[in-house]
């Protein structure tokens, strides 16, 4: 039986690397008056690198211009994570960022069952916390049963340290839940972790392998596209009671 649903954020909940982060890195930027700018184009290749500081770590590294020694590179990092995490907080705060078509719903589906619910992100807790204060309003932490980002799971995904600290704290085994991604790190993650995993796909994520995925499609708004142990009709949107039945249908198969 589905006892809990595990949310990831970036690209899940909200386009926020598209309208987000990737705006925010380029403030961060021009605020400390350096010539880079990522590219939609090249921020979508930067996320395979997980976890915003070692993503500039990682590009800083690799500008012909920028600091050599390694202590140099990792406190530039640091400063322009702290900037571009401030301006963040701002483009978020003001409402620019919307939750995805189909996550209200479901939000409330799972409240309405009584189903635990889980936040397992490797964003920091900052990020995490303007989204959902924004959207949900200052009492969201009441929705979750358990709230697992960058400062409780230090190894980024596709480590399976966020998953697995989540499953610790409901005292579920990875079975028991389902997890909504839409970026390969997660799904990995979660896959390394056991747990079934749901992949919506993003702006930056359109059309990854999904083939170990328990479903995969566009959009939690419609059923159109999906790829999922059911028949899904074009015009519902993905509900509890959908994922509740493709997790049975998926753990009957695995003999559980
Ligand atoms: C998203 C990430 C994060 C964000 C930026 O991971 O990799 O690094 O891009 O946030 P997930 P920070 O899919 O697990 O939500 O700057 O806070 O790292």
């Amino acid at each position: 039986m589905l006892r809990a649903l595990l949310w990831d954020v970036d690209g899940t909940l909200a386009e926020t690397e598209r309208y987000g982060h990737l705006v925010a890195f380029n403030t961060a930027f021009a605020e400390a008056g350096l010539p880079y700018r990522w590219t939609a184009e090249r921020y979508g290749e930067l996320l395979r690198i997980a976890g915003g500081r070692e993503r500039l770590e990682h590009d800083l590294a690799l500008q012909p211009d920028g600091p050599k020694r390694p202590l140099e590179l990792r406190h530039l990092a640091e400063q322009l994570h702290r900037a571009k995490n401030a301006a963040y907080e701002r483009i978020v705060a003001a409402g620019a960022i919307p939750l995805r078509p189909g996550v209200i719903e479901l939000l409330e589906d799972c409240a309405a069952a009584g189903l635990p619910m889980g936040i397992v992100t490797t964003t920091s807790g900052v990020n995490i916390d303007v989204l959902l204060r924004t959207r949900l309003g200052g009492d969201w932490r009441s929705r979750f049963a358990v709230v697992v980002g960058a400062e409780q799971a230090p190894l980024k995904k596709p480590d399976p340290q966020a998953y697995a600290r989540a499953l610790e704290s409901l005292d579920l085994t990875a079975r028991q839940a389902v997890a909504i991604e839409d970026a390969p790190a997660g799904v990995a993650a979660a896959r390394a972790a056991g747990v079934p995993v749901v992949v919506q796909h993003s702006f930056f994520f359109p059309d990854i392998d999904d083939a170990g995925a328990l479903a995969a499609g566009p959009s939690l708004a419609y059923g159109a596209g999906w790829r999922a142990p059911t028949d899904v009709a074009a015009d519902t949107r993905i509900s509890l009671d959908l994922l509740a039945a493709w997790h049975a249908s998926a753990t009957m198969h695995a003999g559980n």
